[in-house]
């Protein structure tokens, strides 16, 4: 069993022991596991240089993910309940799988996986709303060593595609529909619709979810989940991986251009997803998590389940939204489950705040014991809310920074343990060597410092490449400051020596705990036949933490066409990207912004959009000054 730090002294105690000698500290927790063959060397690693970054843990080990979730929990916990799903509607049946019913049926779809010829190292899209079918399929992926490329069931077919094509994947897993709150989403629809420029497909699977009545179907390449298992054996020995294989691709937006496939290996994304969810929510056996993250994010990966599955714990996957069929949603299934570690969004917390609190004092919360936050700062009033309200002033709060690209949580309290202090997500975990940086890259030493967060000595679960371009790895995270892993956040530490976390230093939009890149949104809006160009920057919204406001030129517009343009882009946006993407403000002006060398000052922008029209610094190197009074002539708030 990996254990569990249980003081603060013993913290202290890991984390010296964890830098000191990272080798043996990770070693002893990897000794854990169920492996095929020992590693022969802990850690190579290098940051810069030749072939950068070039980084394995437990070189030449041989494993399998699914042996250590299955396999090494069965005989302590065969009957024990794994997952547990909490269907949209509250009115059809919950379903409960013990670790050996999941164990079963993740065999059963793994030899249904190979009989479509699916071999080891193949590329597996997944794109499934939230039913145990997807984490079925992801763990079926990993038993016979495909990759899972699991795309949001709430992004568009042409997002799909994008995703689909960079890692060339051979088989998609879709449903016919999916439910979330009120409405229904046709999925099968919008994958036909991704496939028609995805040739690398050749085979769809459909999973019966929504019952739609009609089904668009492609004769041999399409094929029902549930045919497809019928005869499909529920004997299945896991494939040997190497510790370095690939274990998925998930994709994530950055400052530039399309997505980046962050890819992540097998032993050291599971020992740090096993030790970093034990540790920081201080899980023991017997008590229930949820965590209400949706699979198509790193969330649901680490934290709903590898970690926790890893773990032995059991494990609540909610299918629907927070506010449906009303506000007190998430406080029933607490109750129901009588859920001991509840693990939201601040986005979520501050929606909900905004509902009253009698949704809240209706339900018994009273099996409580730890709350967590993650995808965004969480500001001081949603964070005092969260402690008094939900966990009644008993249940530490865990605000753990991490990222797609770090596999696992990085900085956080853990639970009952660490002190913590209202939007401070505190302390690095033990094997975590975070480190700020001014712009040129000179270290910020001691305390009441701020400067661009990085990390810098490699870590277990961090990502190995960026999916087919490992150039474009290094160049985002490894070339700004050499021999360091910019995180593109930047950050505090106070006096204390906590963390908090400020935010995106670049042109990542945080949108509801989503990160949005703003070259990504201009580069749909920029797909309306009326649009010249546009530039994209947040601003700070009450709910969703920042809010996307557009600034497009367009060709000359006549009246009616100047009416319905607004709503036009909104939906450029949302065929190209998906909802979450779509502009809350847009305004059309005559030009931006723009310094002789033709660069959009953004600064700029976001000030206006900020509201705030003092200090816009030196404007006199634009090229036209005077847009800048139009623009705020023309904003969409009072500046
Ligand atoms: C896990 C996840 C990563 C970005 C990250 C940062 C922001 C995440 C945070 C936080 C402040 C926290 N972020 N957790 N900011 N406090 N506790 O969210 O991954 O979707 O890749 O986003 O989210 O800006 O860089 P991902």
């Amino acid at each position: 069993m990996v254990d569990k730090i249980t003081s603060l002294a013993e913290y202290f105690q890991k984390y010296q022991e964890s830098v000191a000698n990272p080798e043996g500290f990770w070693s002893n927790i990897a000794e854990n596991y169920y492996w095929r063959k020992k590693w022969d060397r802990v850690l190579d690693w290098k940051f810069d240089g030749d072939g950068a970054p070039d980084v394995k843990w437990f070189v030449n080990g041989k494993l399998n993910i699914t042996e250590n979730i299955f396999e090494r929990n069965m005989f302590m916990r065969k009957d024990q309940t794994a997952l547990i799903w909490e269907p949209n509607n509250p009115d059809e049946d919950t379903l409960k799988f013990t670790y050996e019913e999941l164990f079963d049926k993740v065999k059963q779809f793994a030899n249904a996986l190979k009989s479509l010829g699916v071999e080891k190292g193949d590329r597996v899209a997944i794109y499934l709303p939230m039913v145990p079918e997807l984490a079925i399929a992801m763990l079926a992926c990993a038993r016979i060593g495909a990759v899972h490329s699991i795309v949001f069931a709430g992004f568009s077919a042409s997002a799909l595609a994008d995703r689909i094509h960079d890692a060339k994947s051979k088989i998609l897993i879709t449903s016919d529909g999916g439910f979330r709150g009120a409405k229904s989403i046709h999925l099968k629809n919008i994958a036909d619709e991704a496939l028609q420029s995805c040739p690398t497909v050749e085979k769809a699977v459909v999973l019966h979810r929504t019952n739609e009545e009609h089904i668009n179907w492609v004769e041999g390449r399409d094929v029902w989940w549930h045919d497809l298992i019928e005869n499909a054996s529920t004997e299945n020995k896991a494939e040997e991986m190497d510790a370095e294989d690939m274990l998925f691709i998930l994709y994530t937006s950055g400052s530039t251009g399309k997505p980046k496939g962050v890819v992540h290996s097998t032993a050291g994304y599971m020992i740090y997803s096993e030790y970093t969810f034990k540790n920081v929510f201080q899980y023991s056996d017997g008590d229930v998590y949820w965590c209400t993250a949706d699979i198509g994010w790193v969330t649901g990966h680490s934290y709903i389940i590898y970690g926790p599955l890893l773990a032995g714990a059991t494990s609540i996957m909610f299918e629907g939204v927070p506010t449906w069929p009303d506000a007190g949603r998430f406080w029933d299934i607490v109750d129901k489950y009588k859920v001991t570690h509840f693990y939201t969004a601040p986005t979520a917390i501050r929606a909900l705040v905004a509902q009253g609190d009698e949704w809240v004092k209706s339900h018994d919360l009273s099996s409580l014991k730890v709350l967590g936050t993650v995808g965004e700062p969480i500001n001081e009033e949603a964070w005092r809310w969260y402690h008094s309200m939900i966990g009644k002033g008993k249940c530490p709060i865990v605000d753990t920074w991490w990222q797609t690209e770090t596999g696992g949580i990085m900085i956080s309290p853990l639970a009952g343990i660490t002190p913590t202090k209202p939007s401070l997500a505190t302390l690095p975990l033990p094997g975590i060597q975070p480190i700020l940086v001014d712009p040129e890259g000179n270290e910020l030493k001691g305390n009441s410092v701020e400067g661009i967060l990085c990390i810098k000595f490699p870590w277990p679960g961090m990502l190995r490449t960026t999916y087919g371009d490992h150039q474009r790895c290094y160049n985002t995270y490894f070339s700004s400051y050499r021999g360091l892993y910019l995180t593109g956040d930047g950050a505090k530490r106070d006096e204390e020596g906590y963390y908090r976390i400020i935010g995106r230093i670049d042109d990542v939009i945080n949108v509801s705990g989503h990160r949005i890149g703003t070259a990504e949104v201009e580069d749909a809006i920029n797909q309306h036949p009326k649009v010249v160009e546009s530039a994209v920057v947040g601003y700070p919204h009450d709910i969703k933490g920042a809010g996307i406001y557009a600034y497009v030129i367009c060709e000359e517009l006549t009246d009616r066409e100047m009416a319905g343009i607004e709503n036009e882009i909104r939906e450029t946006v949302n065929k190209f990207i998906g909802p979450i993407a779509k502009p809350d403000k847009i305004q059309i002006v005559s030009g931006l912004p723009k310094t002789r060398s033709g660069k959009i000052m953004r600064r700029i922008l976001r000030k206006i959009g900020e509201g705030d029209a003092t200090n816009l610094g030196d404007t006199s190197t634009l090229l036209d000054p005077g847009i800048v009074d139009t623009i705020i002539n023309g904003a969409k708030v009072e500046v």
